[in-house]
């Protein structure tokens, strides 16, 4: 071993060792353990991590997803999805088509609807906010986690209203919670690059922030894997867990692989399956304060959702129906996303762990 083996392999073991007595790390050692830690030793020490927190259990709910519209009034670089309003492929539901989505679920166990989409020109907080009253009428106990930061910006913003207001005025309606979406990566200049238009990283904050003070609860997610460096990774996870330790109010994070068909950052590649999991790894060293950690199987593929188990994760996203087309329009693994509870069940058995059934805020059922 040479004098920078050795430096190195004795950083490595002082940061392990806080990490195994449940003390913090600093934004420095979520670096070197982005920059040094190879896979196994990051998939120790997120298991301790998760063994902490989460014992033996491997989470999943029943869900399904409405996607309103894939009308946006911005342009991300690495979106699939969006379309002008006047693109023939661009769609938007009528309520009364949502709401034929979720009577089709009428006789199915499903506890949660998860509803996010463009952001139309035209729709305001009130549109949304009668639908998802008429959703609330139909089926009173379904949660309904909807709208990313960067929708519920606009929509506030066209009404009129502070974030605040809206946010008070939408849970009257019947909002349970908020998912991730629109967290991309939080550092101005990279935002300035792949997302220039979209809502600031202050301002997906402060909704978050405002929310958890109103007691709804949120998600968070982080898009990686294109141009940004770890520090923007570690960068990113700093700036939430420094909310989380204000609020307590974030329930899960979903590390977002960025995926390459049909965008226009498509040039750049993807990265590994060794990258997805050291960075499922590192999340779930690094956020400390934020409960669960989630991998979004429909993007990751089924095994790979499987094998991030043993690397922090503790939560498998839903029986999803095959509603959702904002990752199979950018190349995800799973073309059609339906697994039926037993399926799940069944790959998390075969992983070692033990499957519970949750519901959206991971009471066990
Ligand atoms: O914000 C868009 C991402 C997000 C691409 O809270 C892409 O439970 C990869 O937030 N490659 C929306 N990612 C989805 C989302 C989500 C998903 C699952 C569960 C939850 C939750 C939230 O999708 C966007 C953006 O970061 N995205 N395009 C792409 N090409
Ligand atoms: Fe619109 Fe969301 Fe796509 Fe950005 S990621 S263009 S906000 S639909």
């Amino acid at each position: 071993m040479n004098l920078s083996d050795h430096l190195q392999h004795k950083e490595l073991k002082l940061i392990s060792e806080k990490i195994a007595s449940g003390i913090r790390i600093s934004q420095e050692e979520g670096l070197i353990l982005y920059t040094t830690a190879g896979l196994p030793l990051l998939g120790l020490l997120a298991s301790i991590v998760r063994k902490r927190k989460n014992g033996n259990i491997a989470y999943f709910n029943r869900n399904f997803h409405i996607e309103p519209t894939n009308k946006c009034v911005y342009n991300c670089r690495f979106c699939s999805y969006h379309k002008p309003a006047a693109d023939p492929a661009s769609w938007e539901y009528s309520h009364e088509e949502m709401l034929e989505i979720v009577r089709r679920f009428d006789n199915k166990p499903v506890t949660e609807v998860h509803i996010v989409g463009g952001v139309h020109p035209s729709y305001d907080l009130h549109y949304y906010g009668n639908l998802i009253q008429k959703i609330k009428k139909h089926r009173p106990s379904l949660h309904v986690k909807a709208f990313s930061a960067i929708e519920l910006d606009y929509m506030i913003r066209k009404t009129g209203m502070t974030i605040e207001d809206g946010l008070k005025e939408l849970k009257e309606y019947g909002l349970d919670s908020i998912p991730g979406g629109g967290a991309e990566i939080f550092d101005e200049k990279l935002r300035e690059i792949i997302c220039q238009e979209k809502s600031s990283s202050e301002t997906w904050l402060a909704i978050h922030e405002t929310a958890h003070m109103l007691g709804i609860p949120s998600n968070a997610t982080i898009l990686y894997g294109h141009i940004e460096t770890y520090a923007n990774r570690i960068d990113h996870m700093e700036r939430l867990r420094n909310l989380q330790d204000r609020t307590g109010g974030f329930n899960t994070f979903i590390p977002l692989k960025y995926k390459k068909e049909n965008n226009s950052m498509s040039y750049l590649g993807e990265v590994s399956i060794i990258e997805d999991l050291r960075n499922y790894a590192v999340s779930r060293i690094y956020l400390d304060n934020i409960p669960h950690l989630k991998a979004y199987w429909p993007m990751t593929g089924k095994e790979i959702a499987q094998i991030s188990l043993s690397f922090g994760v503790d939560d498998l996203d839903g029986t999803i129906d095959d509603t959702t087309r904002i990752y199979s329009m950018a190349g995800a693994e799973e073309k059609n996303p339906v697994m039926a509870a037993e399926e799940i069940g069944k790959l998390i058995t075969d992983a070692g762990f033990d499957p519970v059934e949750r519901d959206s805020l991971y009471n066990r059922l």
